[in-house]
């Protein structure tokens, strides 16, 4: 492979450029018309305009990427994440062109596209889920039967479903029916498949899930598990490995059935797997994520592989040359996502421009970033500027390192993340890993944030005093 296209723009085009460059890759970027001067254009050896900004007239443009793929004699297409990157007509479309797809085969995107298709390929592999019914169910009467069985409350899911749509809690069988409905017509809408079925409620879990590589010689291996449990409206935005609350023997068994899930699909390349954790440390496969996800530089980190390069040796037919007993997981790591959200209007986005953007920087600190000071940040795409990543020997260093680095951290010009990357950072509950899927529910709330920008003023406005005063050479201190 010489050259690589990155069909995806922002911070994860550069991070799969920079791996490519490492291994004398040549790399080819795509832009939409708002892109033109963003980083990840500049830093790629070539790149084309595809089309205008909003993503269905560039970025999802998979026809018009592989006409350019060919037309610049490109060898592979890494989809990076979102975008066409679990697009299994896309991944097919490379294939048939002769190109190479770096990620799984469209067989298994499809697969893995469908919960109920997932539950019925796993099903065979001893692998714990949900108790619950892995068919597609229409009849309401058979819906209270399964819900009888298992025991309320339910939930009801869609088989396409993903980000939390068409899913319904249900916590008596007298609202059974018209949340079905509800279900079947947000599923129908959002995916224009209105499959449902109907699980045990887990209430309050965790979200913990196993990142896996597989080879095309039948190897795969798993790098252990990434907590993503600090989560608001199913965006995820604090993420952190090893877990704190996983033992040994737990992690084992969780990797073990991971691999199985991976195996079960054929699966080829980087992929993750997503249980839910109980409050009695059960796990429940949940679904598999066809791609390098956002949160991979804290797997990178403690386990000291560059998941891109894994990727791109797979893709080439190569043999994964690790194996499962070579891996340790070293030191904790800790992500937060930067969005230009404000915490204090709900995470509503606040674009804009980044008037000053100041990275931090030093040992143990890694900033995956797609912004740069000056630029406007595009309305039609997501919001997140970049991620910041700790790195330390223990979970206790690398929360510490995490208030010094978004500390350091200048932007202005957009209201972002940081200051509730603090507030996490800080809180009993993330400090003791006593916390689940509920924690931005049960324990944020924008006052707190408010509170806590008031008191900062106030000694922001003592030390200036001070420091008046001292410039003043009186020497009275502020009573206050
Ligand atoms: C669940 C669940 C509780 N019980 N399934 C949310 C998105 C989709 N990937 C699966 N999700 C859930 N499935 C059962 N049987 C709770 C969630 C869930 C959730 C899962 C992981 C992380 C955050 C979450 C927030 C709300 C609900």
């Amino acid at each position: 492979m010489k050259k690589i296209l990155v069909a995806n723009r922002g911070e994860i085009a550069v991070r799969v450029m920079k791996t490519a460059k490492k291994m004398g890759i040549r790399t080819v970027a795509v832009f939409s018309e708002v892109d033109r001067n963003a980083p990840h254009v500049r830093f790629a050896d070539e790149a084309v305009c595809i089309g205008e900004a909003p993503s269905n007239k560039s970025y999802l443009l998979g026809d018009k990427i592989i006409e350019v793929a060919l037309k610049l004699n490109v060898d592979g297409i890494h989809p990076g994440y979102g975008f066409l990157s679990e697009n299994a007509d896309f991944a097919e479309a490379v294939e048939k062109n002769g190109l190479t797809f770096i990620g799984p085969k469209s067989k298994a995107i499809r697969v893995m596209g469908s919960k109920l298709a997932a539950k019925e390929a796993v099903k065979a592999y001893d692998i714990p889920m949900v108790p619950g019914i892995d068919e597609a169910i229409t009849d309401v009467s058979k819906a209270k039967e399964i819900a009888n069985e298992i025991g309320y409350p339910v939930l009801i899911k869609a088989s396409a479903g993903g980000g939390g749509k068409g899913m319904r809690v249900v916590d008596k069988e007298e609202d059974l029916e018209s949340q079905m409905e509800r279900a079947i017509s947000e599923a129908t809408s959002a995916f224009g498949d209105g499959s449902v079925f109907v699980e045990k409620y887990v209430t309050s879990p965790r979200h913990v899930e196993i990142q896996v590589m597989a080879d095309t010689h039948g190897n795969v291996l798993h790098f252990f598990e990434r907590e993503c449990s600090i989560q608001r409206r199913h965006q995820k935005v604090v993420e952190e490995a090893p877990s704190s609350i996983l033992t040994p023997e737990l992690r084992e068994a969780m990797g073990v059935a991971a691999t199985k899930v991976a195996k079960a699909c054929d699966y080829v390349g980087a992929g993750t797997v997503e249980f839910l954790m109980d409050a009695d440390l059960n796990f429940y496969f949940l679904e598999m994520n066809t791609r390098l996800q956002v949160e991979h530089p804290v797997t990178e980190l403690i386990s000291g592989v560059d998941l891109v390069e894994l990727q791109i040796k797979v893709a080439r037919g190569e043999e994964l040359s690790l194996k499962q007993e070579d891996l340790k997981i070293n030191g904790h790591a800790m992500e937060l996502r930067v969005y230009a959200e404000d915490p204090l209007n709900d995470f509503l986005p606040s674009v804009g421009t980044l008037e000053v953007y100041e990275l931090p920087e030093g040992e143990g600190i890694r900033v995956d970033n797609g912004f740069e000071e000056g630029m406007d940040i595009p309305i039609y795409y997501d919001p997140m500027l970049s991620k910041l990543t700790t790195y330390g020997r223990t979970r206790e260093e690398a929360i510490e390192l995490m208030l010094d680095a978004i500390k350091d951290y200048k932007i202005k010009g957009v209201q972002t993340t940081l200051p509730f990357g603090t507030f996490v950072m800080e809180h009993e509950a993330f400090r003791s890993g006593n916390f689940d899927t509920h924690f931005v529910k049960d324990y944020y709330s924008p006052e707190i944030l408010k509170q806590k920008n008031t008191e900062e003023a106030k000694i922001a406005a003592m030390v200036a005093l001070q420091q008046y005063l001292e410039d003043q050479k009186i020497i009275k201190l502020p009573t206050n």
